[in-house]
């Protein structure tokens, strides 16, 4: 579980699946965009790796982490998409609040999942300080966006064959 023993972009690259074809929708956060931009590009860029066309990812920006739900049910519910991936960053402040972005926003984009409509990955990095997330946006630790795609992709995958 401790991403400090794993590196979030790395990954056996003849284990995904085609993403030819495949249609993803992403639903964004701007709060601590240096870090959701970032997250975002590594999305992207994955998904582009292994076949997904540019047309077919459909990007929407929501303010805030707790918004990725709204945006992700909206994307779930759009025609022809084969997986959602929820991008946000949440860095813990002086108050309680951080939990409770955090609880909410991971209640709810299980709570889709659990619907079974289509898969929601969930690219919402929780942490103590900005550096955790710099380390985790392309930095030391990878990109959890190349992540967050890979199992998107798998999941698409997944969902028609099923
Ligand atoms: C209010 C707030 C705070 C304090 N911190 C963050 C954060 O670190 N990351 C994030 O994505 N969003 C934060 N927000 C905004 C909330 O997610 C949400 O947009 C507001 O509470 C309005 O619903």
């Amino acid at each position: 579980m401790a991403s400090c023993l794993h590196n979030l972009s790395d990954y056996d690259f003849q284990s995904v699946p085609s993403a030819e074809g495949m249609q993803f929708g992403i639903v964004v956060s701007e709060w601590n965009d240096q870090v959701t931009g970032a997250l975002l590009e590594g999305a992207v860029r994955t998904l582009k790796l292994h076949g997904a066309r540019e047309e077919d990812i459909q990007v929407i920006t929501v303010p805030g982490s707790f918004e990725l739900v709204y945006g992700a049910a909206r994307l779930v519910h759009r025609q022809a998409i084969d997986a959602v991936i929820a991008i946000g960053c949440v860095i813990r402040g002086d108050t309680p609040h951080f939990d409770y972005i955090c609880e909410g926003t991971t209640q709810g984009l299980a709570a889709l999942n659990t619907e079974g409509t289509v898969p929601v990955i969930y690219g919402l990095l929780t942490c103590n300080t900005l550096q955790q997330a710099l380390d985790r946006c392309g930095g030391a630790l990878g990109n959890k966006g190349d992540e967050c795609a890979v199992t998107a992709i798998k999941m698409a995958a997944y969902r028609r064959s099923i």
